[in-house]
């Protein structure tokens, strides 16, 4: 058949592709209708263009260097504003660099969704070697709090919903939502489409707790001759601040803040017990722990910090937290905010407070670990070390009790949690319940976007090194961030000797004297070199009055650290005698 008589193709009919819409859209909308106004994330195939479309839709898109930090910075945003954070990332690699925020955020109990695009499911499933070909949904289930795939544009609204239900609900944490490539362009009628979208109504369900275990609580803690109150990052979380204060105030207990609920009360309220921690930890007699789990970081409720035996009785949301690690003589079972203000209620108005024999014993321990505390921060060495640094830095958060304080590092990440103290609730962001080092930008950067409020990021010099490329991150949306790398040479100092005598440094040192300040001017951002407290301070106040991004590098005694900050007990030692 020659071209000539070849039939014309039969017209197909035009679509009215007004009436329709997508899946980048519905995606989009469904996000919007639950008042989700941030992503953060990472652009490349399949989602470039739907960073492109979120962004000419209104909603904010922070763009990171790495996923694991815009992953970081979703959860962080969850724990600030009560609201799953949200994450994009691409397939496998990129889903495998978000994988781990999204699991440090289901162990820190933040809700966050870490939404990533993912490669055919036809290809994938027979394992036909496709581009960035992984089965995510499989590897991400073990690692968070539930998982899901969209398969069909209809269903975006169902998965957009049960994924800001299963993060915020109950005891919240991290969600994996996985979008293959194709849905994006799935089309169906706009109208429909609409109507397909769910606008959440309650995620976060108050749960009361029941009557008699609030009754069981209170009779325990009135027959109490040493009471204490632990305040865990989950009292933060439940932005029920007001309660809190009035069951630690009404009660007269002294309390213990866990270093995310610093802040929850000013640390220098009067019954503040953290300056003579060990003592009432070893000799409380019943303990009421609120949004505070008994892990590692309490020493599992028993053992030698614990001292004599006590009676716990635990406020948590999670009925199976209670007993995992000893016997808990009175759960509270509910929402933190719903049984603090069940506990207020039923203590009334003329609560006996403790005996003035326990609160008096605290208060000489901690007046004389204050003195002892504020001669050591007065000393001014040459070298900094972490004290007289500290101290500086110190008094720039008390004259500013808004900004919020990120840290992470060893012996940066103690000192601090113990010499800054916090006026605020939900001022102080850290290492949580892992100790992982890497959360530093990522939770900055989010800290900046969701409060706008000045942030002050104190970074051990390896800690920061996991994050620091998001330094042109802070440049480029120009946030209110000083990060002050706390440089020692090294993981926990600079001494550390190859015991091989070979020409490479010891495992744990660095680069020395190295200009960490520099990374943030080579972005357009201001760098100091500091190497005294007053330096030091003078470049902080700087950087909150100006609102730049700024980097200090404060110079910090190499000797002045120990192994692993104050968990040096959890290194295992070797028995052999070799080297
Ligand atoms: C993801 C991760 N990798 C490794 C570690 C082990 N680790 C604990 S603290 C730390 C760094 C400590 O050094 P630095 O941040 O410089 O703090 P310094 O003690 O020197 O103040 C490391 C690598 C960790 N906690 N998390
Ligand atoms: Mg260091």
């Amino acid at each position: 058949m020659s071209l000539a008589t070849m039939p014309a193709p039969a017209a197909t009919p035009v679509e009215d592709t007004s009436k329709m819409t997508d899946g980048f859209h519905l995606v989009i909308d469904a996000l919007k209708l639950n008042d989700i106004d941030t992503i953060f994330g990472l652009p490349g195939i399949p989602i470039t263009d739907f960073t492109r479309m979120a962004q000419a839709e209104g909603i904010r898109v922070i763009s990171f260097r790495h996923e694991q930090h815009a992953g970081n910075a979703a959860a962080a945003a969850g724990f600030l504003t009560r609201k799953p954070g949200i994450c994009l990332t691409v397939s496998a690699p990129g889903f495998l660099n978000g994988l781990t925020a999204l699991a440090n955020a289901t162990t820190n109990c933040f809700p966050m969704i870490l939404i990533s695009g993912s490669s055919e499911r036809e290809i994938v499933d027979l394992q036909q070697g496709d581009y960035e070909e992984m089965d995510q949904l499989a590897v991400a289930k073990p690692l968070c709090k539930a998982a899901f795939r969209v398969l069909q544009a209809e269903d975006i609204g169902v998965g957009i919903a049960r994924a800001i239900r299963a993060a915020l609900s109950g005891r919240p944490g991290g969600v994996y939502l996985d979008l293959p490539a194709k849905l994006f362009a799935q089309t169906m009628d706009a109208a429909a489409g609409k109507r397909s979208l769910i606008k959440v109504v309650d995620p976060a369900p108050r749960q009361i707790p029941a009557a008699d275990s609030v009754k069981r609580a209170l009779a325990l803690l009135k027959g109490a001759r040493r009471p204490l109150i632990l305040l865990g990052k989950g009292a933060a979380y439940a932005q029920a601040d007001a309660d809190i204060r009035a069951f630690v105030e009404n009660s007269g207990v002294p309390y213990l803040p866990m270093s995310m609920a610093k802040g929850l009360l000013p640390d220098t309220h009067p019954q503040s017990a953290s300056a003579a921690r060990s003592y009432v930890l070893a000799e409380a007699d019943v303990v009421v722990l609120i949004g505070a789990r008994l892990n590692w970081l309490l020493s599992h409720g028993k053992g030698k910090t614990w001292g004599g035996p006590k009676q716990f009785i635990q406020v948590d949301i999670s009925p199976t937290e209670i007993d995992s690690n000893v016997a808990i003589a009175a759960p509270v079972i509910g929402d933190i905010g719903s049984c603090v203000s069940a506990l207020v209620a039923g203590m009334g108005s003329n609560w006996t407070e403790p005996p003035a024999e326990w609160t008096g014993a605290i208060t000489e321990r901690k007046d004389k670990n204050l003195a002892k505390m504020a001669e050591t921060l007065a000393r001014n060495p040459s070298p900094m070390n972490f004290h007289s640094a500290l101290a500086a830095i110190r008094e720039v958060v008390k004259a500013r009790p808004d900004a919020v304080v990120v840290n992470e590092g060893a012996n940066t990440l103690d000192f601090t949690r113990s010499i800054v103290d916090m006026y605020q609730p939900r001022k102080r962001l850290d290492v949580g319940t892992w100790g992982i080092m890497g959360i530093g930008m990522g939770f900055a950067v989010a800290a900046a976007v969701v409060t706008g409020k000045p942030v002050i990021a104190i970074e051990g010099d390896s800690a920061f090194g996991f994050s620091g490329m998001e330094v042109e991150t802070i440049c480029r949306y120009n946030l209110p961030v000083c990060v002050i790398v706390f440089n020692n040479n090294g993981v926990y100092g600079g001494t550390d000797v190859n015991r091989g005598g070979g020409p490479d440094v010891a495992p744990t040192v660095f680069v020395k004297g190295a200009r960490y300040d520099k990374m943030m001017e080579a972005f357009g951002g201001v760098g100091v070199h500091a190497t005294t407290p007053q330096e030091l301070a003078t470049a902080l106040n700087e950087a909150i009055r100006s609102g730049k991004p700024t980097l200090i590098n404060a110079v910090i005694d190499e000797t002045a650290g120990t192994e692993s900050g104050r968990i040096t007990r959890l290194n295992p030692q070797s028995t052999a005698k070799k080297k």
